[in-house]
């Protein structure tokens, strides 16, 4: 508008000096009074409007009005140089208007009268303006708090629409837009009140756009647009956990705060909620970032976090390691050697167990001895506790344990387990008893017949020896006992003899026995059970094997003569005979 008021005024000044030549070099003729450039008809202007006159040579003064309805109003009185006024619009109201300009002559002859068309005042700038995006994921773009947020790749496209109140309305023009260049202005001509917009590099960021309405006066209103273009996630803060990390623990939970310390979009829509998931697992929600108290899952495993904006972009994740342990360990046993009343060296305990996942903490592993009376029951009743045998796998007995004095009594040992996360358990008792230290067995029993002739004064020579498992000062009884090998339960073994072995035979371990002789009164078959301490006078090591038999055969006198020797074929050929013989004495007799 300043420049048309410029130019208008140029344009009056240069007519006014042409003019003025015309005055001087020629005969005005004052009956042509006219306007410079008047507005045409139906133009539609605004503002100040310059108004010129022309050929008013011989005129006192011109007078300027506007119609107003039906009545006229002065805008200028020009009497002289430069013959023309800059008209303030502004004094009408909007609307269709004329100007009239009113020529005195100074000879008093008739007064010269001009009117112009009929025109438009518009003074009065497009209203209602609404300037709105489509399809805005987040906010309408009304206020810097209100923006309109995309998250729209670099190829899309955007949908700007406008529309404005105006009697005049002339065009619309957009700036500001994302990516390069901005859309043609909307108009003049047919207005389409919308622009679709897809520049092929839409940039994150920030943007305000500027829409600047115009009408045909040149009146302008202008709206903002607030948008912005995120396509990032956020970051989020630097947790801190209730557990340390890659440390193994028992706990199975662990507190996490502070995620959204420090957390930030950068400049983007803003973070929304944070996410979190153990290893490749789902994500789940975690909320707004305040502390928050997750499960801890057992194994080794990276527990990650994550910042989701409000259009859904996610960030990098924080990723930790946790190592959890819930499970107790596991007793699987104990290495004890065999411990006797003459156990007089160092005695090593080692405790078995396996642990899953974090292992045993042998530091915090204790082993604990006691002695008990019968081998049960959670605390030993000698001892009346478990005593600490120090910490490990491995421990030694204390070597002032008199074992002599422990015969038949029970060692007890426990251990308080502890695995590397913490997981603390007790070990069942087990016990052991402790036995005495020496042993009697037989060897090498035998008899050198095992077939007699009945009642006849043939004897059968049995044979042995008895071993000691270690030198023994004491003396020993051997007994000799038989019974019918067809006997009934109820059949009393029958003692041939009973022997003293002096004491200190057995003081080198071994002793051969005499030959204990047997004679069979009748007939038949009888067994022959040969024992050591049989009637267990001296605690061992190994009860069950004081005791070996032997089977022995008495026949009629007439049906066999000696067994020579113990040779299988010949044992064979001389048990069949033995049977066929003493299969038929039995028929003779029945
Ligand atoms: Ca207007
Ligand atoms: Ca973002
Ligand atoms: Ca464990
Ligand atoms: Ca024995």
């Amino acid at each position: 508008m300043a420049t048309r008021t410029i130019s208008r005024l140029l344009t009056v000044l240069i007519l006014t000096s042409i003019c003025s030549g015309i005055v001087l070099g020629t005969e005005a003729r004052n009956s042509n009074l006219n306007f410079v450039s008047p507005p045409s008809s139906g133009e539609i202007i605004g503002g100040t409007y310059s108004v010129a006159v022309v050929n008013v040579s011989g005129l006192d003064y011109v007078l300027m009005e506007v119609e107003e309805g039906t009545s006229w109003s002065e805008i200028s009185n020009m009497s002289g140089a430069p013959w023309s006024t800059s008209w303030d619009t502004t004094t009408v109201d909007d609307g269709a208007h004329r100007l009239r300009i009113t020529g005195v002559p100074s000879d008093g002859s008739a007064n010269i009268q001009v009117s112009t068309s009929s025109f438009i005042v518009d003074n009065t700038a497009p209203s209602s303006l609404t300037f709105t995006v489509d399809d805005a994921e987040v906010g309408d773009g009304s206020s810097i708090a209100n923006r309109a947020w995309f998250d729209i790749s670099e190829s899309g496209s955007m949908v700007f629409r406008w529309n404005a109140t105006d009697v005049n309305l002339e065009k619309a023009v957009i700036t500001g837009v994302p990516g390069s260049g901005n859309p043609p202005s909307d108009g003049p001509g047919a207005l389409l009140h919308r622009w679709s917009w897809a520049p092929g590099d839409f940039s994150e960021g920030l943007y305000t756009l500027s829409l600047s309405v115009y009408d045909e006066a040149g009146n302008i209103a202008t709206r903002s647009l607030y948008l912005g273009i995120d396509r990032s996630g956020p970051t989020t803060g630097t947790p801190v956990f209730s557990v340390s990390e890659s440390t193994w623990t028992d706990d199975s939970i662990v507190t996490i705060g502070a995620l959204s310390a420090g957390a930030t979009d950068n400049g983007g829509v803003g973070i929304d909620h944070y996410e979190w998931r153990v290893d490749d697992g789902n994500w789940n929600n975690f909320g707004s970032g305040s502390t928050s108290t997750l499960p801890l899952p057992e194994g080794q495993r990276v527990l990650s976090f994550r910042a989701v904006d409000r259009l859904g972009n996610s960030g990098i994740s924080t990723n930790h390691s946790f190592w959890a342990d819930h499970t107790d360990p596991v007793a699987g046993g104990w290495s004890i050697p065999e411990i006797t009343t003459m156990t007089q060296s160092q005695v090593s305990i080692q405790l078995i167990a396996t642990d899953t996942l974090s292992g045993i903490d042998e530091g915090n592993t204790t082993l604990r001895y006691g002695f008990d009376n019968d081998g049960m029951g959670p605390i030993p009743d000698i001892t009346n506790q478990w005593l600490s045998l120090g910490s490990g796998m491995n421990a030694n007995l204390p070597s002032g344990i008199d074992w002599s004095t422990k015969q038949g009594d029970w060692l007890g040992v426990s251990a308080i387990m502890t695995d590397n996360a913490g997981n603390q358990i007790l070990s069942p008792p087990t016990y052991v008893r402790i036995v005495p230290g020496i042993d009697f067995h037989l060897e090498n029993v035998g008899v050198d017949r095992l077939i007699v002739a009945a009642n006849t004064g043939d004897k059968i020579n049995v044979t042995g020896t008895v071993i000691a498992n270690q030198a023994y000062t004491g003396s020993v009884i051997v007994r000799l006992e038989m019974a019918p090998s067809d006997r009934t339960t109820d059949t009393n073994w029958t003692v041939l003899e009973t022997r003293t072995l002096a004491a200190g035979s057995l003081y080198d371990g071994r002793e051969v026995l005499e030959p204990f002789e047997v004679r069979i009164l009748a007939s038949g078959e009888y067994d022959l059970k040969l024992s050591i301490d049989p009637d267990e006078i001296i605690p061992e090591k190994d009860e069950g094997n004081n005791e070996e038999y032997l089977v022995v055969s008495g026949a009629r006198p007439s049906s066999i003569g000696a067994v020579t020797s113990f040779m299988p074929a010949l044992f064979l050929l001389l048990v069949v005979s033995g049977w066929m013989v003493w299969t038929m004495r039995d028929s003779a007799e029945e």
